[in-house]
């Protein structure tokens, strides 16, 4: 099996994780390659919960963890992260986690920014996760950051904190907020060091190791593409490329490694945070598939809004994110619904459109064209098999799988990692 990437198709919580671990075990390694602890990665393991925000999903199978360059690491929230899966049972060392050396760091003043921002923008917020991953990445397109292999480093460290704080200092006065001492955090980072150094690495090298010794890399992606800094719906969307296109930079090695690009994508659609969604459901029926899909944020616990499968985004998000196959997950939420609709494209302002254009105000204006399709009346959760499924549910993926121009490859029923189709 060729190395496989794994990026969502939609807005975040396609149910990444289940996928991921699914195919953890046919991985060697597993790869992060963009975001931070903003992620919210649920894995469902026999009477265990694993809720992974940093760390590599591999973790919980004992594959070998990497976490890229492409990623913005706050060094406090992996600690806490790995004594969280640690009290879980599981072992989290420099033997099966390594987090390259050129990683970008979260240091304190990035949430305090971050924050800050979001309450001055008050209604025009866009509903970050308050985790200081965007003024990260600002920092790391600026030159500025502090990165992982800093810390080694004291003069050098020493040196960028200055800068660093010289441009965080006056933004945070500017919006009121608290500034920051450079000896407290200078103090703080080189208390860290010698719990985080052992984990520090040229990952690339390991990377490359496995073009020659057949190991298996599966690069797991964070958020989705309608989230990618270039391709989402800007301004509100996350600060990295979250599209399959990435995985090569921010782990370090040719995109021609990657043999398989998989998009994840819920039977529906939910978004969390503010911005434009134009088949979201502010009736019973959204409120239902929040319901019955238990749709809160991994991370916030933020409720997240709900509506229709999106079939001209999510073949926008195919086409932009690079993605072969779709796994889609969720089916059992639809259970029981009369009708369904799928959105096939939008009318903005009275002309037809079957992509999301890039416009902030024809974003917000545009309207959905749906075609209506039969739902079903019996249980699909836990089904194993495409024969299991309703015939009406089985239109509905193969209605997908022509709308997007993708196949649908794996069906997810339950969060339980053995309800899985496999459909090719
Ligand atoms: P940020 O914090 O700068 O990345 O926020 C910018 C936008 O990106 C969205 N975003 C997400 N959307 C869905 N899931 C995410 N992860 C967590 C989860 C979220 C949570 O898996 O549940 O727990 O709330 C995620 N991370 C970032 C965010 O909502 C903003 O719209
Ligand atoms: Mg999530």
């Amino acid at each position: 099996m060729a190395n496989v990437a794994v990026i969502g198709a939609q807005w975040g919580d396609e149910g990444k994780g289940k996928v991921v671990d699914w195919l953890a075990s046919r991985a060697d390694i597993v790869v992060r390659f963009q975001g931070g602890h903003n992620a919210g990665h649920t894995l469902v393991v026999g009477e265990q919960t694993y809720k992974l925000s940093l760390l590599p999903s591999g973790v919980v199978r004992g594959k070998l963890g990497i976490i890229g360059n492409g990623v913005v690491l706050d060094p406090e929230a992996l600690l806490a992260e790995i004594g969280k899966v640690t009290a879980q049972g599981l072992s989290v060392t420099p033997e099966n986690l390594r987090i390259a050396e050129n990683t970008p760091l979260i240091l304190p003043l990035h949430p305090a920014l971050d924050k800050a921002r979001e309450a001055a923008r008050g209604e025009d917020k866009i509903g970050t996760t308050g985790r200081g991953i965007g003024p990260a990445y600002e920092d790391k397109v600026g030159r500025r950051s502090i990165r992982l292999c800093d810390l080694a480093e004291p003069a050098t460290l020493s040196a960028k904190l200055d800068e660093l704080l010289l441009h965080h200092n006056s933004l945070l006065r500017g919006l009121g907020a608290a500034t920051f001492e450079k000896q407290a955090l200078l103090d703080g980072l080189l208390a860290l060091a010698p719990r985080l150094l052992p984990f520090s690495e040229a990952v690339w090298e390991r990377l490359d190791a496995t073009r020659h010794n057949g190991q298996r890399v599966l690069f797991e992606g964070a958020q989705a593409v309608m989230l990618d800094v270039d391709h989402g719906t800007y301004p509100y969307v996350t600060s990295s490329n979250t599209v399959a296109g990435n995985a090569a930079a921010g782990a370090g090695i040719g995109p021609d490694a990657i043999g398989m690009v998989l998009g994840i994508a819920k039977a529906y659609t939910t978004r969390v945070g503010s911005g434009p969604f134009p088949t979201e459901l502010q009736d019973e029926i959204g409120r239902g598939l929040g319901e019955r899909g238990r749709e809160f944020g991994t991370v916030t616990g933020r409720p997240r809004r709900c509506g229709w499968f999106d079939a001209c985004m999510v073949r926008q998000a195919v086409k932009t994110g690079g993605i072969q196959g779709l796994a889609l997950t969720k089916l059992d939420v639809l259970d029981g619904l009369e009708e369904l609709k799928i959105c096939t494209g939008y009318t903005i302002g009275g002309e037809s459109y079957r992509r999301l254009p890039s416009a902030a105000g024809a974003q917000a204006a545009a309207r959905p064209v749906y075609e209506v399709l039969e739902g079903w009346t019996s249980s699909t959760r836990g089904a194993r098999s495409y024969a299991d499924l309703p015939a009406a549910a089985v239109k509905y993926v193969r209605r997908i799988e022509e709308l997007v121009e993708a196949p649908v490859v794996l069906l997810s029923t339950s969060p339980d990692r053995d309800d899985t189709i496999t459909l090719r």
